[in-house]
């Protein structure tokens, strides 16, 4: 277990729409989180490895039909199961990066149509992130990018809606958890180019984790 002057883990996500580079970003931060010593642990949502994970799965890859609220809550419960295992490792000093969160919930389920409040409710309280960086692509780059996999989601419609459902996820944030929490980052340009805007942006974060600590607690999402 932790003492209590050893600093916690900072709790990082990146949210973005599909072919903005975000997994690449994700495991590059984790190496150079890792050159640097600190213990990183990435965190994929879905999390597709558990048994809600296979059904979202099987749902992604139109293998399986679902009620709307029905995949959506399914999404959440996917977080909840691995909410413990977050607050636990943050508690011993791992910093978590996640690849989408709760974030991606409301944005693609609200796009299909449900309501924002909704998609918004069942995941109240969960970890907080400390800070969430959302990575924007202008869409005629992302357009030139490779193809689109084969998944539900992957159509341009439903990317044109996601992103002005993240622009209204990203005033909830600010709202109720102030503006240092979203950052909006420019996905534009090379791989080394975007990792060092990131790492940029999470200095200040990871320089308070050195200096004495993260000394929040962890917070809880929309509360
Ligand atoms: P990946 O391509 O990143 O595996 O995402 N999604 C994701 C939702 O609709 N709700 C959620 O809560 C999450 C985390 C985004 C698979 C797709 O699932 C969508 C794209």
């Amino acid at each position: 277990s932790s003492s209590s002057s050893a600093s916690r883990g900072a709790f990082i996500v990146f949210e973005g729409l599909d072919r903005c580079g975000k997994t690449t970003q994700v495991s590059r931060l984790v190496e150079r989180l890792e050159k640097e010593g600190k213990t990183a642990r990435l965190q994929k949502f879905p999390d597709r490895t558990t048994a809600i994970g296979q059904m979202i799965d099987a749902y992604l890859r139109s293998k399986a039909d679902m009620d709307d609220r029905a995949i959506h809550l399914l999404f959440s419960a996917n977080r909840w199961e691995c909410a413990a295992a977050i607050r636990r490792d943050l508690a011993n000093g791992i910093t978590i990066i996640a690849d989408r969160y709760a974030f991606s919930g409301i944005a693609f389920s609200a796009a299909k149509g449900l309501p924002f409040d909704f998609c918004l409710n069942p995941d109240t309280a969960l970890p907080l992130p400390d800070i969430t960086l959302y990575l924007t692509l202008s869409p005629i780059i992302a357009s030139q990018r490779a193809a689109f996999g084969e998944e539900r989601y992957e159509t341009d419609q439903m990317q044109r809606s996601t992103r002005q459902q993240f622009a209204l996820v990203a005033q909830e944030v600010v709202k109720r958890h102030g503006e240092n929490r979203w950052r909006e980052v420019d996905a534009n340009g090379g791989i080394e180019e975007v990792g060092d805007r990131i790492w940029g942006l999470l200095a200040p974060l990871l320089e308070e984790g050195q200096g004495g600590g993260l000394k929040r607690e962890v917070g809880e999402l929309w509360v």
